[in-house]
């Protein structure tokens, strides 16, 4: 059962979807490779680091500026200021380019317009922050992949409305956001930091994020992801947050000045926090003993403050040490919120009169259910019975774990799913083809084995599995067709069935892969005697001269004297000879016949000579 609103009153119905949004997997599990740009392409490289503003001022819409690697030391903010354009690195490697603003320049980078990607690159030593997205118009669609974001003073991504505008639907994935402790000390204002804050904004997308170390010595950071002041239908599903003094938040305090909505969610309630939204399958893990001395403490893991109608399911809460508050927790009468099938080692509380339906929920879990705690591996161990196969039944059922695993009939309790057996994959491909031909693979998987974040690859036979020469994802399939392109060099190929984890699970047959034959010469060669010429009177032993040529090459050349063969040659330029003092005195016929290696043959015209 959850709580759903009917006009003004909140209900405990039976049976109804009351979910905010649909909690289905998400869009995209598998943090694969950015495709390659659509449009223009401007090479940079950190020597033109000087010019970049102006490079992206130029850029035309659609267009991809291409960093080289190397360290751009920023001269001043980068502004984004042109719709459509993408920032990313040329190499695909985050760690390959770095912005970096020495904590001398206020944010890395600002994105103010529509569609902006930023992608595959190092962003570090912000005054303020790496990202700050603050449109001077209605913004939508930013798109933030793959960043490593390290120690900005200030929260490492940050979006604002400003003058009235807000940046709606924009997505933050695949991305490591750090406070380490070397930018800990540069922190200023109370520890006035956090890893993603965003402030009335609409649909945006926060997945696949690992974000680690944010707290400081003294002071409370805002929660590793917060979301706040009237936001709504907000998606947090997947991150690893490590180490926060506050994990997850929707909304902040009892009373909200933020942004409202002509539709009015939530029943028309004023004062909401957050509207809407989903928290899911994330971890949440605080194991540093420094942090649980720092004078803010583990505080709690997820907290909803004035959040309305929002689901909050299966994420795992492990903290070595009680957090000061809960591992979960919601607040305020305005929050109402369907809590279930959470693993968590402390307690679930709801605080000053917020409301919420809890179910399949396991508290005050034991530490020695997790694969490897002070890794922030909060995968279950095998004997954790207690979660295992325990989900309670919701309305509409949370379909992929963490990983992409598939969550089956008897879902577990927290991010995670433990495979339910292991898994058997065959997988079969083409068996000859020939260079730069295509290569069909087809594999069936068994039921519950398979992840959204399978994929099959191609590679030569005996070479090791991180030498993948195409790798294609299954997307979840329990069986399929897949193809791919044959290398252009002959040899013999494989294709292999990997997890998302990265474990081979099968291999097909051997794949010949052969040069192709060339055409089939049908083409005869041409011939003709040169010497003696027609009418010539020969006597004693005579050299016989051939012009012999073919499209690919003459073999032999042999000579008929009055239809019978004499002699013959294999080499160029099949030159012979005629003894004519054998002939018996008068006319008599030669006749030059030459082969190619095909076997076909020609003759040349008759000469006729005299003895
Ligand atoms: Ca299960
Ligand atoms: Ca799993
Ligand atoms: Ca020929």
């Amino acid at each position: 059962m959850f709580y759903c609103r009917v006009s003004s009153v909140v209900a405990v119905v039976a049976g109804v979807i009351c979910l905010a949004l649909p909690v289905t997997a998400r869009a995209q599990t598998f943090c694969g490779p950015l495709p390659a740009p659509s449009g223009a392409v401007i090479d940079v490289t950190p020597l033109q680091v000087g010019s970049l503003q102006s490079i992206l001022d130029a850029a035309q819409p659609g267009s991809t500026v291409q960093l080289a690697d190397g360290v751009y030391t920023l001269p001043q903010t980068l502004v984004m200021r042109v719709p459509g354009v993408t920032l990313r690195s040329r190499s695909g490697n985050r760690l390959g380019v770095v912005l970096d603003g020495q904590y001398s320049i206020g944010n890395v980078l600002l994105v103010q317009k529509s569609n902006v990607t930023i992608a595959d690159v190092t962003l570090t030593r912000s005054y303020w922050h790496l990202v700050h997205v603050a449109p001077d118009g209605p913004v939508s669609g930013t798109l933030l992949h793959n960043l490593r974001g390290v120690d900005a003073s200030e929260q490492s991504i940050k979006v604002n409305p400003a003058e009235g505008n807000y940046a709606d639907n924009g997505v933050i994935r695949c991305s490591s956001l750090e406070l380490t402790d070397v930018g800990r000390p540069f922190v200023r204002n109370n520890c006035y930091t956090g890893g993603i804050d965003i402030h009335q904004a609409r649909g945006w997308q926060i997945y696949a994020n690992v974000i680690s170390g944010f707290w400081c010595g003294s002071g409370l950071p805002d929660p590793a992801i917060h979301v706040w002041t009237g936001s709504r239908d907000t998606r947090v599903e997947g991150n690893v947050i490590i180490n926060p003094a506050r994990g997850i938040g929707f909304g902040l305090g009892s009373v909200v000045i933020g942004r409202t909505y002509s539709d009015a969610p939530c029943g028309g309630a004023t004062n909401v926090g957050h509207y809407g939204g989903v928290i899911v399958n994330n971890f949440v893990v605080a194991s540093d003993p420094r942090l649980f001395t720092s004078s803010a403490g583990f505080d709690t893991g997820i907290g909803l403050e004035q959040s309305c109608e929002t689901n909050v399911l299966h994420n795992t809460v492990v903290s070595t040490n009680a957090p000061r508050s809960s591992s979960i927790e919601w607040r305020f009468t305005n929050t109402v919120a369907a809590i279930a099938n959470n693993l968590t080692t402390d307690r679930l509380v709801p605080r000053d009169g917020a409301r919420a339906t809890t179910s399949g929920n396991v508290e005050n879990a034991s530490l020695s259910l997790f694969v490897d705690v002070a890794a922030a591996n909060l995968h279950l161990v095998p004997g954790a019975t207690i979660a295992i196969d325990k989900a309670a039944a919701v309305v509409v059922p949370v379909s992929f774990d963490i990983d992409g695993d598939a969550r089956g009939s008897a879902a577990d309790v927290g991010a995670d799913e433990l495979p339910v057996a292991t898994p058997t994959v065959t997988l079969s491909a083409s068996t000859a083809v020939t260079t730069s031909g295509v290569i069909e693979g087809a594999w069936t998987a068994s039921t519950g084995a398979v992840s959204v974040a399978d994929w099959i690859g191609l590679f030569a036979s005996g070479a090791s599995d991180s030498a993948s020469r195409e790798q294609q994802s299954t997307s979840g399939a329990i069986s399929g067709t897949l193809f791919f392109t044959a290398p252009t060099t002959a040899g013999t190929y494989e294709l292999r069935y990997f997890s998302g984890n990265s474990v081979r699970l099968a291999t097909s047959n051997p794949i010949v892969v052969t040069t192709p034959d060339p055409p089939a010469d049908t083409i005869a060669p041409v011939v003709s005697i040169t010497t003696p010429t027609n009418g010539q009177t020969v006597a004693k032993t005579v050299s016989v001269t051939v012009a012999a040529s073919d499209n690919v090459r003459v073999v032999k050349v042999e000579l008929y004297v009055d239809g019978t063969m004499s002699t013959a040659s294999t080499t160029a330029p099949f030159a012979m000879s005629l003894n004519s003092q054998r002939l018996k005195r008068g006319a008599h016929t030669l006749r030059a016949k030459a082969y190619d290696a095909a076997g076909n043959s020609a003759l040349s015209q008759v000469v006729t000579v005299n003895r």
